[in-house]
């Protein structure tokens, strides 16, 4: 096993020889009375490293995103664990690496749940030690016991049983059927007589396809792509659905509608302490705004849904300020995976993208085990509490686990949360210095970070995916980077210290035995 790191912070807790999860305590007991501070996880949906404008981006401005990051910590090392949602998700929620597990990966809309009710989790943490916990957005870690589900009755297991008091989602991607909302365990806006089928096998009911009727579309699929099928919305959908015709929504109120619950979740639990994990799905496609953002980036639709994003964000601090639970809130902003711009609609993203750099200056974006899959936007606010900083800190999602345990000081039991690390006092920005290792994952492939190397596995896969315009990283032979002095990852340099490639595929050998 992996074991929980304590990280020792040579500067502040020179001669303490107490872990840190009792350090920051004493810390947050001495600038802050309530112990217990709400937490909100605002998660997006496939925004890049340089999609965000205090992050780099220039033809894309986020002020309120931005603000959030001046008044907290900007990682500049934060790491969503897997370069594609359904896996980082599935870490998020377990302290879990996905590929310990066979069917992490991308789920269909379809899938039963893949997160133990059993173990603990992120939310269920909080949750015994006395929260009130909420998922408002994109769930993609499945429902129900098996594919085969009645989606007009009950769907359960799903975020209630790991954790969630209260729940409103959609089930898996926005270009996946069924096109509904969930709340609790139940689709909303059902009607016994339009009962709601989905198949992913092969096409049921009548509705049109994308494939067949392209004329009724209003965003074209790219070619090769799929996402012609049932059509929802004026929209390609990747699975067929039918029924449900007053259940399924329209994308353009999806955020809206996100928002309002979590507004409303965060208003009647203003006076106890709260989790909300808020999981937005911009900007991931389709994307398809509500109507006022349309064409206001100038940027293209997926522009526009990253303005829409940063509304929603602002939205929610504003609100956390009227309510004068700000100071008393830790705000967490991250993202599922890296980006990228053609991901199956033509939605003008490539063509009206140049200059715009969604990774940044990473190589590689979603899909990649390159720095651009898995090198996220990742900021931490909490105001009062937390010192205004940029933090070169390497840190993960997958340790928010372990950290938010030592914050609210629950015991994690034996066995549950084992690749998640107490990097606590690099959350609250008390030291610069996170995890020192760090396995990334691509969509077929694993690399490891140690001490700023990198090591990627030799691989035969394809190095680029031309549909998507993105490099993999996938080489057939053994990749070094230096992180420290090429974050780009322009210069293998594996041929020149074979001690240090055999140094880490050990080190990665020995990591995925545990
Ligand atoms: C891919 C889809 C892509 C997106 C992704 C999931 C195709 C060709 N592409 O399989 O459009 O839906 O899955 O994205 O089907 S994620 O962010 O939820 O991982
Ligand atoms: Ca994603």
């Amino acid at each position: 096993m992996l074991q929980n790191h304590v990280v020792m912070n040579k500067g502040l807790l020179a001669a303490a020889i107490i872990t840190i999860s009792f350090s920051a305590r004493a810390q947050i007991k001495r600038t802050n009375p309530k112990v217990q501070p709400n937490v909100i996880c605002i998660y997006a949906d496939d925004l890049g490293y340089g999609d965000v404008s205090s992050y780099s981006a220039t033809g894309v401005h986020t002020p309120n995103i931005d603000k959030l990051a001046a008044s907290g910590i900007r990682f500049t090392n934060g790491h969503c664990t897997s370069a594609t949602c359904t896996p980082s998700r599935y870490a998020l929620m377990t302290g879990k690496y996905p590929w310990r597990k066979k069917g992490t990966g991308i789920l269909p809309g379809d899938a039963a749940l893949i997160i133990p009710t059993d173990k603990t989790t992120l939310p269920k943490l909080f949750k015994q030690s006395g929260y009130h916990t909420a998922i408002v957005g994109k769930w993609h870690l499945g429902l129900g016991e098996t594919v085969a589900k009645n989606w007009n009755g009950e769907i359960k297991p799903g975020p209630k049983e790991v954790g969630f008091d209260y729940s409103f989602i959609f089930p898996a991607t926005a270009d996946r059927v069924p096109t509904v909302f969930l709340e609790n365990h139940q689709v909303i806006a059902l009607d016994t007589k339009d009962p709601i089928e989905v198949n992913y096998e092969h096409k049921i009911g009548d509705d049109p396809t994308g494939k067949d009727h392209p004329e009724l579309l209003k965003l074209q699929s790219s070619p090769g792509q799929g996402h012609n099928q049932t059509i929802v919305n004026g929209i390609g959908r990747i699975g067929y659905m039918s029924g449900g015709k007053q259940a399924r929504w329209a994308d353009e109120e999806l955020s809206p509608t996100f928002l309002a619950k979590a507004e409303d979740f965060i208003r009647e639990n203003q006076h106890h302490p709260f989790f909300l994990y808020y999981a937005l799905t911009e900007p991931h496609v389709p994307r398809m705004p509500a109507t006022r953002f349309k064409g206001k980036s100038g940027l293209g639709l997926r522009g526009d849904a990253i303005l829409q994003l940063d509304w929603a964000v602002g939205e929610i601090m504003n609100q956390l300020k009227s309510l004068g639970i700000e100071k008393n809130t830790l705000v967490v902003f991250s993202s599922d995976n890296g980006p990228v711009l053609d991901d199956g609609y033509q939605d003008d993203a490539v063509e009206k993208f140049k200059g715009h750099a969604p990774a940044g200056i990473l190589r590689g974006g979603k899909y990649s085990v390159l720095e651009g899959g898995t090198r996220i936007p990742f900021i931490i606010s909490w105001p009062g509490v937390i010192k205004p900083q940029v933090s070169p800190a390497m840190v993960s999602q997958v340790d928010l686990l372990a950290s938010f345990a030592a914050l609210i000081n629950h015991p994690i039991p034996a066995g549950d949360a084992t690749d998640s690390e107490n990097v606590l006092n690099a959350l609250l920005g008390e030291t610069q210095k996170g995890r020192s290792q760090l396995i990334e994952q691509g969509l077929n492939n694993l690399a490891i970070v140690k001490d700023g190397w990198k090591y990627i596995t030799p691989n035969n896969g394809e190095t680029y995916m031309p549909l998507v315009g993105i490099e993999t990283g996938n080489l057939s032979e053994a990749q070094l980077y230096n992180l420290n002095e090429d974050p780009a990852e322009k210069n293998n340099l594996a041929a020149k210290y074979p001690e240090k490639v055999k140094e880490l595929a050990t080190l990665l050998d020995a990591a995925r035995q545990n």
